[in-house]
C-alpha cells in the first residue's frame, strides 16, 4: 500500500503545489488503513491525517483541482471528485467500461481522462461537472495517461499506436496528434515542462529512468541512471525537478487491476520482476 500512496503523493505533486497559494498545504493520498482503499488528506507535516470518502468500492489516485478546492479520484473505473473536506462526491463517469487517471486542466474547467468505453483506451476530455465527454484519440491501440500543457492549449499522453509506448502531444481539442519520442524503449509518464517547451518522460532502458524531450522531439537528454525512478513532475515555477523512486512492489491488492491503468502491463511486468 505505501507503494501506491509515494505513486499518488508524486502524482499530485504538482497540482498540490500550486494549490498553496490558494489554502494551506495538503497532502492527498489513498490507504487501504481502514479496510479497503480510501481517500486521505493531511498537513504537509502528516498531521491531521483525515479520512475523506467512506465507501465500500476502492477509492484511488486522488487530484487537486488547480485551485485546491476539489478533488478527483477514482472510485472503482469511475471518476468521482468532491470538495477537499470530503463533501458532495459526485460521480462524473457512468459507463460500464474503465474511466481512468482524471487531470485538470490548468484553469480547472476540464478534466481529460482515459476510457475504455468506445473498445479500446482513449483519450477524453470532459467539463468538470461530468457533462459534454469527448473522445480526443481514436486509435486501435492504446491511449493513455493524459497531462495538459501549462497554457492549457494542449494535451501529452503515451500511446503504443507506433509499436510500442511513445510519447505524443494533441491540441486540446484532438487535432494535430503528433509523436514525440521514437525509441524501441517503454516510454510513459509524460508531463509538460512548465514553460510548455519540454515534455518530461520516463524510459525503461531496462531500468526506468527520467527524460526529458523538446516538444518537437528533438534533444533528448538522460536525467537521472541510478535505480527506478518514476512520475517525474515539475514544482510549480517550474524549475525544479521532483524524483520520486518508488519502492519495489511488495504485493498485490484486490484493486490491482484498477492500479495497473496508471501504467502499461509491459511497465508492470517490468516491476514484478
Ligand atoms: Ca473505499
Ligand atoms: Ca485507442
Ligand atoms: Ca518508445
Amino acid at each position: 500500500m505505501r507503494t501506491f500512496i509515494v505513486l499518488c503523493l508524486a502524482f499530485i505533486a504538482v497540482p498540490l503545489a500550486a494549490a498553496t497559494t490558494h489554502v494551506n498545504a495538503k497532502i492527498a493520498f489513498d490507504s487501504n488503513r481502514d479496510g479497503n482503499d480510501e481517500i486521505y488528506v493531511m498537513n504537509a507535516d502528516g498531521t491531521g491525517q483525515t479520512r475523506l470518502t467512506n465507501n465500500a468500492a476502492s477509492d484511488v489516485g486522488p487530484a487537486w483541482s488547480p485551485d485546491g478546492t476539489k478533488i478527483a479520484f477514482n472510485r472503482g473505473f469511475d471518476i468521482f471528485v468532491m470538495n477537499a473536506d470530503g463533501s458532495s462526491q459526485i460521480r462524473l463517469t457512468s459507463s460500464a467500461a474503465m474511466n481512468i487517471a482524471p487531470a485538470w486542466s490548468p484553469d480547472g474547467t476540464k478534466i481529460a481522462f482515459h476510457s475504455s468505453r468506445d473498445g479500446n483506451f482513449e483519450i477524453y476530455v470532459m467539463n468538470a461537472d461530468g457533462s459534454n465527454p469527448t473522445r480526443l484519440t481514436s486509435n486501435a491501440a492504446g491511449d493513455f495517461a493524459p497531462a495538459w500543457s501549462p497554457d492549457g492549449q494542449r494535451i501529452v499522453f503515451r500511446s503504443n499506436r507506433d509499436g510500442n509506448n511513445e510519447i505524443y502531444v494533441m491540441a486540446k481539442d484532438g487535432t494535430g496528434q503528433t509523436r514525440v519520442t521514437v525509441n524501441p524503449a517503454d516510454d510513459q509518464e509524460p508531463k509538460f515542462s512548465g514553460d510548455g517547451t519540454k515534455i518530461i518522460f520516463t524510459r525503461a532502458l531496462p531500468t526506468r529512468q527520467i527524460n526529458v524531450i523538446n516538444i518537437d522531439g528533438t534533444n533528448t537528454v538522460q536525467l537521472t541512471s541510478a535505480g527506478n525512478n518514476f512520475f517525474p513532475t515539475l514544482s510549480p515555477d517550474g524549475k525544479e525537478d521532483r524524483v520520486r523512486q518508488r519502492p519495489r512492489r511488495q504485493s498485490r491488492d484486490l484493486q490491482h487491476e484498477l492500479r495497473r491503468q496508471f501504467r502499461s502491463p509491459a511497465d508492470e511486468q517490468f516491476h514484478r520482476r
